[in-house]
């Protein structure tokens, strides 16, 4: 325990911490954060990085930025000493979820590696009042209800900047919020965070509903309303230009300030357009440089040097693309510029499918992206490699120079130093700290993949984390687990590419088999976490189906022994960080193809997980680094997948009439044992779509998919010294999936900040 640290605190607190409730320590501690990362905060020379996204999944920030801050282990130290655990003060702390999944987590683990690298770069997105919706269960039916984040000591703080923005014609201010982003032993950084004063959150109807025609009051009120109607749509748009306009008139101002003179605008700043959300900042920079005098042709010049864009997804349904009317409505001012990008575009090729503005008068904004900025890049090699083959192969032969991989990474601090405390000692004990900054000194722990001792360390570490995930769900929903089960975990955004319906027949023929005598290799606890978005039917049908069959097998006692279904409601970041260090057996089984990269895969490999997967994203690099006997692959490649496509000649019915062990799942969902805890609509409909139509070629990969999960499981019941060896390797091997890796790859090609 340290005297000075308890005295910082007690002034902090204005009494003994001794006295103080874990309000009071939690508001003395936000205070003691804030005041040594403005100490980080330092002056900007050369160009500084603007990363533009409509998401931000920082979590809770609090023992984060403790850690990065060097004073974690003094501040846990110094309450244990009173009795106090940090745990309990940081339950205090709302978690701000500003973001969907994939995309918005990586933004935030950019944040975290540009700071520790000790490079300027500051995001800017939208100050949302509520976040992601808070998703519960009632009657294996998930509920929205909204998720209110902000309160008074929220760390994002007003500033008296604001700026004019016309949205269909009517101005508004946007008002500037700022978040400091502390790195690990590195600098502070910014998060910009726009919002309009007239927002109110009392609007808000019967769940998450509200009147989205009344831009005053409900621009920031939610992260991505639903978009199934024309209203969500609209408002969408207002949200993207709401930020990007503030957002470009932020980056103009501070480069004036150090002394740009717009012409060198490029010198100053460097722009990530973080999937095409963000994308209007193309014209309106273009937009706003103009009134600063410069020519439309330079200007046009000066945007494409200093804006790069990512890709993030191959999905066609993701890939933005609005009727002209939509903006002609919410922006006129720019459809004079987008227009006049077109007819650049138009003499640069005669592919007409590289238009902006196609014959339909929909304006494509990935195009106007490609066509506009420096750089494009893909998130992981396959996905890079597809772009350029096929979804984007007309843009790449127009501009090959253009077109990059980065391959997707995950912050260490967060998600091994705070997620996994225990691991993260006996590495340092192995290896020193040195892993901590240099992620790829992992690599040392090759050196005791024979040590018995250290491989025992391992699955104890592993078996304490279980029984923490365990009591922590007891305590939530009442949930108790078999820790001394393999626990298999399947946890990202619900979504029929990412297949958790393939995972469900499984666990339909691994209860079925059990009913039949035939026991598996070791007891199985399978969890999910998946939020499904609001109007996505069959997302919220595979949801049901889950929820309907946990029930099922936890009232048959001849099953439970040997098998469990939970579902963690209300999967987040802080849900996260309790599930993937007590996970065995990651599953990142999305058809091959769909997946641009996955994080979340990356996360479990560095706790010390095996992958259960398919080669598609960022999990073919994984199975590189470690190995084939190292990791469980299975299933069609991307590339049988992609010919399956061409050929159009996928027919579900074909592979259900054919497997008997299929069929028999499939049928399961409408059984007698279904219809007791389930609803009959939901289960049909997921039933009829997997037979009639699945899209997302479930069928073809359910007998591989249950081969390797069960020679997992007899793998992880015969032999646990060779599972605890394959463990090490994992984590020796994830070095290379730090995002300090990443940002080093897109600052080197990209962005060459303070130069
Ligand atoms: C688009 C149009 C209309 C409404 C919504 C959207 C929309 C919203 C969110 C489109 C895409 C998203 C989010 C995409 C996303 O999270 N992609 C993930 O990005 C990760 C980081 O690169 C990858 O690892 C994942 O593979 C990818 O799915």
């Amino acid at each position: 325990m340290s005297e000075s640290m308890k005295t910082t605190l007690n002034e902090l607190c204005q009494k003994d911490i001794a006295t103080a409730s874990d309000a009071e320590l939690y508001t003395a501690l936000l205070k003691l954060v804030q005041e040594q990362s403005q100490k980080q905060i330092k002056p900007v020379t050369g160009r500084k990085l603007y990363y533009i996204s409509a998401e931000f999944l920082i979590g809770k920030l609090l023992s984060n930025n403790l850690i990065n801050l060097g004073l974690y282990d003094e501040v846990r130290e110094t309450l244990a000493s009173i009795g106090k655990s940090l745990a309990d003060i940081e339950e205090q702390e709302p978690e701000p979820s500003l973001g969907n999944g994939g995309l918005g987590r990586l933004a935030a683990c950019f944040l975290d590696s540009l700071a520790t690298l000790d490079l300027p770069g500051d995001g800017v997105g939208l100050r949302y009042h509520c976040g992601l919706f808070h998703q519960n269960f009632k009657n294996n039916i998930q509920n929205e209800a909204p998720d209110f984040w902000l309160t008074d000591q929220c760390a994002a703080k007003a500033t008296d900047t604001v700026f004019p923005v016309s949205l269909a014609g009517n101005t508004y201010s946007a008002r500037l919020y700022k978040l400091p982003v502390t790195g690990y032993e590195g600098r502070t950084n910014m998060l910009n965070l726009f919002d309009l004063d007239s927002v109110d959150e009392s609007v808000i109807g019967d769940g998450i509903s509200f009147d989205k025609k009344d831009i005053a009051r409900n621009l920031t009120l939610f992260l991505y309303p639903d978009d199934s109607d024309e209203d969500g749509r609209l408002l969408r748009i207002y949200q993207q230009y709401f930020m990007v306009s503030a957002g470009a008139q932020l980056i103009l101002n501070e480069c004036a300030a150090r002394g740009c003179n717009y012409h060198d605008l490029a010198d100053y700043a460097a722009i990530q357009i973080n999937d095409t959300h963000p994308s209007m900042v193309i014209p309106e920079l273009i937009r706003l440089l103009e009134e600063h005098g410069i020519s439309f042709d330079e200007a046009v010049q000066i945007v494409t040097d200093t804006c790069a864009y990512t890709n993030h997804t191959i999905l066609a349904e993701a890939l933005e693309k609005w009727p002209r009317h939509y903006l002609d409505t919410v922006v006129p001012q720019l459809m004079p510029i987008i227009e006049k990008l077109d007819d650049i575009a138009k003499t640069r090729t005669t592919d007409s499918s590289l238009a902006i503005i196609d014959q339909n008068q929909v304006v494509h904004m990935a195009h106007m992206d490609i066509h506009f900025s420096h750089s494009t890049n893909g998130v992981a090699t396959l996905h890079t490699q597809i772009l350029k083959e096929s979804e984007l192969a007309g843009f790449y032969q127009l501009y090959p120079n253009k077109f990059n991989n980065k391959t997707n990474g995950i912050t260490f601090r967060r998600w091994l130093l705070k997620c996994n405390p225990a691991l993260t000692s006996e590495i340092e004990s192995l290896i020193g700290s040195g892993f901590k900054k240099d992620a790829s000194e992992l690599k040392k722990l090759l050196n005791y993949t024979d040590d018995a001792e250290v491989l025992k360390k391992l699955s104890c570490i592993k078996k304490a984390n279980k029984e923490a995930l365990a009591s922590w769900l007891e305590d939530k929903q009442g949930i108790k687990l078999n820790t001394n089960a393999m626990f298999s975990i399947q946890s990202k955004r619900l979504h029929e590419y990412k297949r958790q319906q393939l995972n469900l027949l499984f666990l339909i023929h691994e209860y079925l088999e059990i009913k039949a005598g035939h026991t598996p290799a070791t007891p199985l606890v399978s969890i999910f976490g998946a939020k499904a978005a609001p109007a996505y039917i069959i997302a919220k049908d595979i949801i049901h189906s889950l929820l309907t069959l946990s029930q099922v097998i936890s009232e048959d006692p001849e099953v439970s022994r040997y098998l469990q279904l939970a579902f963690v409601e209300n999967y987040n970041v802080s849900a996260a960080e309790k599930m993937i260090p007590a996970c065995d057996l990651s599953e990142q089984i999305s058809l091959a193809s769909k997946e641009a990269s996955g994080t979340g895969n990356m996360k479990f490999m560095l706790n010390g997980a095996l992958t259960l997967g398919t080669m598609d994203g960022a999990n073919v690099e994984i199975a590189e680094a470690v190995g084939n006997d190292n990791i469980y692959i299975f299933g069609q490649s991307s590339k049988q997948v992609i010919h399956r496509y061409a050929a159009g000649d996928y027919c579900a019915k074909d592979w259900y009439e054919a497997d008997p062990n299929l069929r028999r799942a499939i049928d399961f969902l409408t059984s007698e044992e279904m219809l007791k805890y389930g609803d009959e609509e939901h289960l049909k409909r997921l039933q009829n779509e997997l037979i009639n139509k699945d899209w997302f070629q479930t069928l073809p990969d359910f007998n591989a998919y249950v081969v390797r999960k069960e020679q997992a499981m007899s793998d992880y019941a015969v032999n646990p010294e060779a599972w605890n060896r394959r463990t090490l390797i994992n984590i020796a091997e994830a070095g290379f999936f730090s995002s300090d890796r990443t940002i080093k790859e897109y600052d080197d090609d990209i962005w060459h900040l303070g130069k």
